[in-house]
């Protein structure tokens, strides 16, 4: 693991919100273990192994059912570690991948047997080397014949240039983390205005409110300051928003979150049962599970 690398927290405290039957955690990670399923030769970080066991454990701990599993750079486009833990989980995870241009129909096919729903296309430059968007276009074409979806990250900044990329893909988006709105503008600042209309002109596009230990100016435990921008999210498209833990929580610099404290979150940003039970069981349920 990198010397600055902050592993993820061994005993979260048990959140205080009950979350409802059947709750999805719709976006976390699993790392290795290295000996056994190596990290990319290409990655930017090396992080702390973080393996299914633990994830699971995890998973039943917070009060929730099910997990998204997202397929991380460090581990590139090698999905060897993700679909273990898809095998492994009873069909209580589903899969994001990540995959290149040559990967073929026989390999989606399996993947998709294992569990895998949708592929990943990151535009985080700290993340990864940039993906020309015909290769992206070409792979979009091959997952939307299986029905799966896209996840996309990106930041604020690049939300612009990337719109007429987005609008091209064939399939349902899902953004990563509310595309990274910068907090400290305040959620009526015509970035975040931007990311609400893509939203609004786009019935395809969804997004994880998540990541509030990333965005907050603030900081823990609360995280106040990003309560408005997930709470107008799922306020104006109930039916369109998905909330995970991030875990094991890659790269944060300032200071590791408590799964149970980010678990507290949730009622604060959907404030009825009715909202709750939209992101966390219905949302994931249709698009993961259907
Ligand atoms: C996240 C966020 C990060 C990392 C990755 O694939 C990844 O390595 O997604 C990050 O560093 O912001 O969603 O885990």
């Amino acid at each position: 693991m990198d010397a600055n690398y902050i592993p993820f927290d061994p005993n979260p405290s048990r959140p205080a919100f009950v979350p409802p039957p059947g709750a999805v955690d719709a976006h976390c990670h699993v790392f290795g273990p290295a000996e056994k399923f190596p990290y990319a030769p290409e990655r930017k970080y090396t992080p702390c192994d973080a393996p299914k066991e633990k994830l699971f454990e995890l998973r039943d701990f917070l009060g929730f059912e099910r997990n998204v599993i997202v397929q991380a750079t460090c581990h590139g486009k090698d999905n060897r570690a993700l679909v273990d833990a898809l095998l492994a989980s009873n069909d209580r995870a589903r899969g994001i991948a990540s995959v290149g241009p040559s990967i073929t129909t026989d390999e989606l096919k399996a993947m998709h047997e294992a569990g895998v729903r949708g592929v990943r296309f990151n535009f985080v430059k700290r993340l990864v080397d940039s993906t020309p968007k015909e290769v992206f276009l070409g792979i979009a074409e091959k997952i939307a014949r299986l029905g799966w979806h896209i996840v996309v990250y990106f930041e604020a900044q690049d939300l612009e240039g990337l719109i007429p990329f987005l609008r091209q893909l064939p399939t349902v988006i899902v953004v990563d983390h509310m595309g990274r709105p910068d907090i400290a503008k305040g959620v009526d600042h015509p970035d975040f205005q931007r990311f609400v209309d893509l939203m609004a002109d786009n019935t395809n596009v969804w997004s994880k409110v998540s990541c509030p230990e990333r965005l907050s100016v603030a900081g823990p435990p609360d995280y106040d300051d990003v309560v408005p921008f997930a709470g107008r999210l799922v306020e104006r498209f109930p039916d369109r928003v998905l909330w995970g833990t991030d875990w094991p929580h890659p790269n944060m610099t300032t200071h590791m979150p408590d799964d149970g404290k980010l678990v507290d979150f949730i009622p604060k940003i959907a404030p009825s049962e009715e909202a709750r039970k939209a992101l966390l069981v219905d949302n994931p349920m249709r698009l993961y599970w259907a």
